[in-house]
């Protein structure tokens, strides 16, 4: 049987270029992306594109029938710092949208569920460096109760009705694509915009706020590792992974580097709380051992990565 693909939340900062990498891979008519917004033009110009509202069972049933679905890459969140302004809205959306998905992947014998965790799982009280996968997980943002759940709903459809259900804590995430949306860590992406566009910059969180960051095509490459692992080699079903700890001092001056005119002040809000209680840095070494997770990009190698390529797209 062909593999056939079903991406929810494809038009945001992770899903706009999954979809094109796994176009390359699967073929491009046996990717389905889908989102409750309109797809961008490099999405609807290349490949299937339908409305998917995550929360609605039946509309997941449906596509995932008519599209003989196989394997599942569920992106579509609310992430912290939205998550904080509407609460009720990210409970909603992640774990409902989670739950429709993986009892619709239980019924029709869907071989396969990638989901995105998050640091966002740790809370004030896990240890701040070098955090371990099993650890103390109480957070303290609606998104990380969430993640913690989807963690955990995730293991019981694995463990009851074997389900291949697996996820990834992703740290923050850098990339020229497609900017986040409501995250507490796109104050990076956005340092790399403003001074690549010629804009001064207010950082919303402390010049000494230090957290994981990782470069998209380390996450992409994360993700579609992940997918390929033999399940017979996985111990664990949600694993840590990072790709180098900075502060946003650090980001900023790695920025002013490259662009001595950026000029960056930091202004904290609400997110400074968020950032303040996730890790500093990672141990990712249950991934590394389990499925040979590396990533390539740290942070000189990913500025200069960025600002080529938010030059080529903006200009400057
Ligand atoms: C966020 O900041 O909410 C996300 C995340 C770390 O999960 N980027």
């Amino acid at each position: 049987m062909t593999d056939r693909v079903l991406v929810t939340g494809s038009y945001g900062q992770i899903g706009t270029e999954l979809i094109l990498r796994l176009r390359g891979i699967y073929g491009t008519s046996n990717v389905i992306a889908t989102d409750i917004t309109p797809a961008p033009e490099i999405i609807e110009s290349g490949g299937p594109a339908r409305y998917l509202d995550v929360t609605d069972p039946r509309q997941v049933t449906a596509l995932v029938v008519e599209n003989k679905i196989t394997h599942i890459f569920h992106l579509a969140a609310i992430l912290s710092g939205n998550g904080e302004l509407n609460p009720q809205k990210c409970w909603d959306v992640n774990m409902n949208g989670l739950y429709n998905i993986l009892e619709t992947a239980r019924t029709w014998k869907v071989k396969q569920v990638i989901t995105p965790s998050s640091i966002a799982a740790f809370g004030p009280d896990t240890p701040k460096e070098h955090t371990p996968i099993d650890t103390i997980l109480r957070p303290t943002t609606m998104y990380g109760i969430t993640k913690v759940a989807g963690e955990l709903l995730n293991e019981y459809y694995n463990q009851k009705y074997g389900v291949d259900a697996r996820s990834l804590r992703f740290p923050g995430i850098v990339s020229h694509e497609t900017e986040p949306g409501g995250g507490t860590t796109d104050y990076a992406v956005d340092m790399y915009v403003k001074a690549v566009e010629g804009a001064p910059y207010a950082c919303f969180v402390t010049e000494n706020t230090t957290l994981p960051f990782l470069y998209m095509p380390d996450a992409l490459d994360a993700l579609l590792e992940l997918a390929e692992v033999e399940e017979s080699r996985l111990i664990h079903r949600t694993f840590n992974i990072t790709g180098f700890s900075a502060s946003a001092a650090d980001i900023a001056g790695a920025v002013k580097a490259r662009i001595p005119d950026f000029q960056c002040t930091f202004e904290p809000d609400f997110r400074q709380i968020i950032a303040e209680s996730w890790p500093r840095s990672i141990d990712d070494r249950d991934a590394r051992e389990e499925w040979g997770w590396k990533p390539s990009f740290d942070l000189n190698t990913m500025s200069d990565d960025m600002i080529a390529k938010l030059r080529g797209k903006i200009g400057g």
